[in-house]
């Protein structure tokens, strides 16, 4: 099926919005860094990268019988808390599964940010102690076991939606989208540079971009900067959904090895502890644009965007598209990296 054939339910404003960073485009001196910006593009709960997946699974959902979403994340988890809203836009209830994937011991951890607003919006929000994992998870599994067993049908969210059959479609519309606005734009952006952790964000831009090509002829990087600390779990998640997607909608060829790339170097040695270079990149990103990032997703990848374009690997003549995926809400949980 074509991807415009795919049933989508809207939970966004429509395309989100790109804009040029000219303040961080010139302290870096080399190629002019544009961002497109998911963590504004949903009037539900702030939005992010999951309402557009959400967007594709919503016809499969209101198909079902089911009554409520069940779904997994960490402590801070921006997928739950959007699953969360998606649920309470929709009338459902929503059980959640937090597990405690970030060893970060501020007791307000799991109480601020995204769980807060996850339980604000009614969801029923119950903390694990398991720690963090990107596979199908038993504490999950038991969560729809539980609520079939207490009378209720469940509809099964995997984390970051990226093991849901469809989570792939959301972000190979988006680069669909980029070629709409280029347009308008009048720009190219030979680079995009994304967040890459439970893999269908990335998966479904590479899916996206490849169609983009074989109608174009025009070949462009999607760069995916790991922040898993698990890089071989996610390298092999986004290839899967990669493909999985690309068969979806269509594509009439395999997808290259160049075309799934899955850089490492800034997630640190551990899930949602930042390093120096995310805190380097959350303070420019906000300094020179006021452009929040978090610790845990986009401050890690806007530093892998900083280095490669700092060390030439992204080139001065480029034009780079920085998707910024949201999850601002978790940076109450880091209060304590700005407290002094
Ligand atoms: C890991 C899926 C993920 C989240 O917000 O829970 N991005």
């Amino acid at each position: 099926m074509k991807l415009s054939e795919f049933p989508r339910y809207p939970l966004t404003f429509g395309p989100s919005p790109v804009h040029h960073l000219r303040r961080l485009s010139k302290h870096l001196g080399g190629a002019q860094v544009w961002a497109k910006r998911e963590d504004v593009s949903s009037g539900l709960a702030y939005g992010g990268n999951k309402m557009r997946k959400l967007e594709y699974i919503v016809p499969d959902i209101l198909n079902s019988d089911a009554d409520t979403l069940v779904s997994i994340g960490g402590y801070q988890s921006n997928h739950t808390r959007q699953v969360a809203a998606v649920a309470a836009h929709l009338g459902m209830r929503c059980r959640l599964v937090q597990e405690r994937w970030v060893p970060w011991d501020d007791p307000v951890n799991d109480k601020v940010g995204n769980i807060l607003l996850s339980r604000m919006m009614g969801a029923d929000s119950r903390l694990t102690d398991a720690g963090f994992d990107i596979g199908i998870r038993d504490s999950w599994k038991q969560a729809l076991h539980e609520v079939e067993e207490a009378g209720g049908t469940p509809y099964p969210i995997p984390a970051g939606a990226s093991e849901h059959p469809l989570g792939g479609l959301g972000f190979a519309n988006w680069a669909l989208e980029v070629a709409e606005q280029e347009k308008h734009l009048g720009v190219f952006f030979d680079t995009v540079v994304v967040c890459t952790v439970t893999g269908s964000t990335h998966a479904g831009m590479i899916a996206g971009f490849a169609v983009l090509e074989e109608l174009t002829g025009v070949r462009r990087r999607v760069l995916g900067i790991d922040a898993s600390a698990t890089i071989e779990r996610t390298r092999d998640q986004v290839t899967r959904i990669a493909r999985h997607t690309a068969g979806l909608i269509e594509l009439a060829r395999d997808l290259r090895d160049d075309e799934i790339q899955v850089l490492e170097g800034w997630a640190g040695d551990l899930y949602g502890i930042p390093v120096d270079s995310t805190m380097e990149a959350i303070a420019l990103g906000a300094q020179l644009e006021a452009m929040i990032t978090d610790p845990v997703y986009e401050g890690k990848s806007l530093a892998g965007l900083i280095d490669l374009v700092r060390g030439g690997e992204i080139p001065k003549d480029s034009t780079v598209l920085y998707a910024h995926l949201g999850g601002q809400p978790a940076v109450n949980a880091y209060h304590s990296l700005w407290s002094s």
